[in-house]
């Protein structure tokens, strides 16, 4: 995996994609976002990789799309936000949740806009000390895309939502933690370390069936109880049908930690 805009590193099983235009604190351009979408195409296919951590290089995170780029698009009419977001941002925040291996974010500094979004369509975030959010679509006069919309106020409430929508405030990582955005906050020199704590934990476990856990809860968030039962149904008969699922029967008789392969 060899981009222009990311730095890709694979370390047992582990797929680490680093958003890397550091002095724009890694904003949103065109080629990056095809090569996010890429990566993510190529670890979905790749069986070596088990789970794959989304941070930044430097001291952002990602401040959403890159405003330079955009405002000299749209000025010469290049631009229109409606069929950027669909032909770019929309299959690349599609892709990320339907992805059956888990993405954790590793928040490392702010997150903003699409940005945030980007974080938010991780599976899980840890996020730095020093880390922080902001919707800010409304600071520059846009409402909230690529998933921000549907992804933050299933986190956080929709009252809550809406107040960091029509706000743009930046909330802290603390905050993040208390609102339900992050899943921990770790101290900044800690945030890798941990990251690839967490990552190595859920690559040496059942994979297959950790995909499917994804995919029961991403289903049930917009389906009724009966088609979520139908579902959990379905996935537990191909779960059952696991390698995984035998040995983890078989190490729990023996009384002993179970060796699971991803199969
Ligand atoms: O289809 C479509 O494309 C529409 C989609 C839109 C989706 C969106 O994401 S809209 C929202 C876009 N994002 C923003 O409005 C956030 C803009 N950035 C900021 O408000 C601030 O930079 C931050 C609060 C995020 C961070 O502030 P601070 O003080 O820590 O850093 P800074 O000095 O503002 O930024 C450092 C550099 O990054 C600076 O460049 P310079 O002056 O040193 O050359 C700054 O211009 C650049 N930068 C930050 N954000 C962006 C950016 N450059 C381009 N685009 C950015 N979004």
């Amino acid at each position: 995996m060899d981009y222009d805009t990311l730095r890709c590193e694979i370390d047992q099983r582990i797929l680490t994609i680093t958003l890397n235009r550091p002095d724009k604190l890694n904003a949103l351009t065109d080629t990056m976002l095809r090569e996010l979408d890429d990566a993510f195409s190529q670890a979905e296919a790749d069986d070596a990789i088990h789970v794959i951590i989304l941070t930044g290089a430097e001291r952002g995170f990602c401040p959403g799309q890159d405003l330079v780029v955009a405002l000299a698009q749209a000025a010469s009419g290049a631009l229109r936000y409606g069929e950027h977001l669909r032909a770019l941002y929309n299959p690349l925040i599609l892709r990320m949740r339907r992805l059956p291996k888990i993405i954790i974010g590793a928040i490392n500094g702010v997150a903003a806009g699409a940005g945030m979004s980007l974080a938010l369509a991780c599976d899980l975030r840890i996020a730095a000390e020093s880390a922080s959010f902001m919707q800010a679509f409304v600071k520059v006069g846009l409402a909230p895309d690529s998933g921000s919309s549907w992804l933050l106020p299933r986190l956080v409430g929709p009252a809550r939502a809406l107040e960091l929508m029509l706000s743009g405030r930046r909330v802290s990582a603390q905050e993040a933690l208390t609102l339900g955005i992050v899943n921990e906050v770790t101290p900044d020199s800690d945030l890798m370390r941990r990251t690839m704590e967490l990552a190595s934990e859920l690559a040496n476990g059942p994979t297959i069936t950790i995909g499917y856990i994804k995919s029961a809860v991403e289903f049930a968030l917009d389906h009724a109880l009966a088609e979520a039962l139908d579902k959990e149904a379905e996935l537990q008969d191909l779960a059952g049908q696991t390698a995984d699922h035998i040995e983890g029967v078989s190490a729990f008789l023996e009384k002993r930690p179970p060796q699971f392969r991803g199969k």
